[in-house]
């Protein structure tokens, strides 16, 4: 797709000073791989306390070893800061900051904006600036362009505007950074071929399209996909359950077929920082066109509807307790990661404990929560535990539970991630989705 471009700037050309906003799951792991590639890079967050933790070695992102940032610490060119002066002169600057949703369902690009404004005195001439956040099309070009050339310089002559989406996905080491094809875009061609010709350095496979909306809509459909489907498999589970089939031997047969069809099983709720967010941001932004998004809005309204299910289905368990007690395994929004944003964990224990039901829960990867204002801590697994509650509802499959355990010393256990499947005990065990 490529056209022979201009050439302007050389981002081929070795020690180019890499800036990264943004330190998350998504801007950590692609600044320390910029410096692994050998590039000068400074990594911003206001956070002090993950620029505290990065400075003494220590990471706060599950995928990253402590031994891999301190290598890339001491031996490459990484250093980490919460003053955008520090990024004077830098060549390239990539932002990485949330696009969370406001109270009222809509895009909430606060962060974004603040930090355009804030990079405004550091902005200059001949310097690649890369939106990576994932948001609704247009906002690069109808946001973030006009933002940056408040310091007087041109996109796309003498300033350059890009954006490509990230596809990190948190806990799935499946797949090194680099290997994830990498969609890249310009507002200009100059502005797409300057990203290409970086990112080629980074990426195994980088693929260039034609405008930043069609960046940011690849990001948004990916997602949208996810969530629609998902939410689709959780309404079948729904209806097995009326059915008494067990939707997770129907979804086993299914993915059995080796074309025109992908598996997605059901679970207490969709949560995570994209997947139940980004297709908003989508229905919002057609919405100001009069568009309705019907398989959105449909899908939305089904995931804030599984957590109210789950509560009611375990409520019919305990109901014959006189003061039932329940153990929550799992809070964050899926396996293996310490990441509770939109987690379903939320409404389900604010509702069990609106019904009257005491709530303890337990994740090893998150010590305390809050929930309505109330401080929860993770409780330790012991037989003092078991004795004293009436179920244990699994919403997080952690590839450390103690299911062999809990078979045996649970008294009822109401799971909603098959974790459970072909293991027998003495614990009386509900499927969700399984009637
Ligand atoms: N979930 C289900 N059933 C499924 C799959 C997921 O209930 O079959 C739930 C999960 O438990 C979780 C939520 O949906 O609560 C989102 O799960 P996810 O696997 O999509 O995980 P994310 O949001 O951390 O990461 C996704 C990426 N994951 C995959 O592609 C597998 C990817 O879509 C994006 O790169 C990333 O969001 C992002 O940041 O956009």
């Amino acid at each position: 797709m490529i056209r022979q471009l201009p050439k302007n700037i050389n981002f081929q050309s070795g020690k180019l000073k890499i800036g990264v906003i943004g330190l998350g799951y998504v801007g950590l792991p692609l600044a320390l791989l910029f410096t692994q590639k050998g590039f000068q890079v400074l990594g911003i967050d206001i956070d002090q306390n993950k620029i505290e933790s990065l400075a003494k070695g220590i990471s706060y992102i599950l995928d990253i070893q402590d031994e891999y940032l301190n290598q890339l610490i001491t031996n490459g060119d990484f250093r980490v800061s919460s003053n955008y002066h520090d990024l004077k002169d830098f060549d390239v600057i990539i932002i990485c900051v949330p696009t969370p949703l406001s109270a009222d369902n809509t895009p909430d690009l606060s962060y974004l904006q603040t930090t355009g404004k804030k990079l405004i005195p550091w902005l200059k001439k001949d310097q690649l600036i890369i939106l990576e956040s994932s948001t609704y099309p247009g906002t690069t070009r109808e946001v973030i362009q006009p933002l940056l050339e408040k310091s007087g310089l041109t996109i796309g002559k003498d300033l350059y505007l890009a954006y490509s989406p990230e596809r990190v996905d948190p806990g799935n080491r499946a797949f090194l950074l680099e290997e994830i094809p990498k969609v890249v875009s310009g507002v200009t061609d100059s502005c797409l071929k300057n990203i290409y010709d970086l990112y080629c350095q980074i990426f195994k496979k980088v693929i260039p399209v034609s405008s930043t909306e069609v960046a940011e809509m690849t990001k948004i459909l990916e997602n949208s996909f996810r969530f629609i489907n998902i939410s689709f498999i959780n309404e079948i589970a729904i209806l097995c359950d009326t059915l008494k089939i067990n939707v997770w031997e129907v979804i086993d047969a299914a993915k059995t077929k080796p074309f025109g069809y992908t598996p997605f099983f059901p679970g207490p709720g969709i949560g995570g920082h994209c997947i139940p967010i980004d297709p908003l941001y989508l229905q919002w932004k057609v919405k100001q066109n009069g568009f309705d998004t019907q398989f959105i809005n449909l899908s939305h309204q089904i995931n804030q509807s599984i957590p109210h299910y789950v509560v009611n289905q375990v409520q019919r368990l305990i109901q014959d307790k006189e003061n039932p007690s329940i153990l929550i395994y799992g809070v964050t929004y899926k396996k293996d990661i310490n990441d509770l944003r939109e987690s379903p964990a939320y409404p389900i224990i604010e509702n069990l404990k609106a019904l009257g039901t005491i709530v303890y829960y337990h994740d090893p990867y998150v010590n305390e929560i809050n929930i309505a204002g109330q401080k929860m801590v993770s409780v330790p697994l012991n037989d003092q535990l078991y004795q004293k509650i009436d179920c244990i509802i699994i919403l997080v499959d952690h590839t450390q539970i103690p299911i062999h355990e809990m078979m045996e010393k649970a008294k009822i256990i109401y799971d909603t991630r098959n974790i459970t499947q072909g293991l027998s005990g003495k614990a009386k065990v509900f499927l969700l989705g399984a009637g």
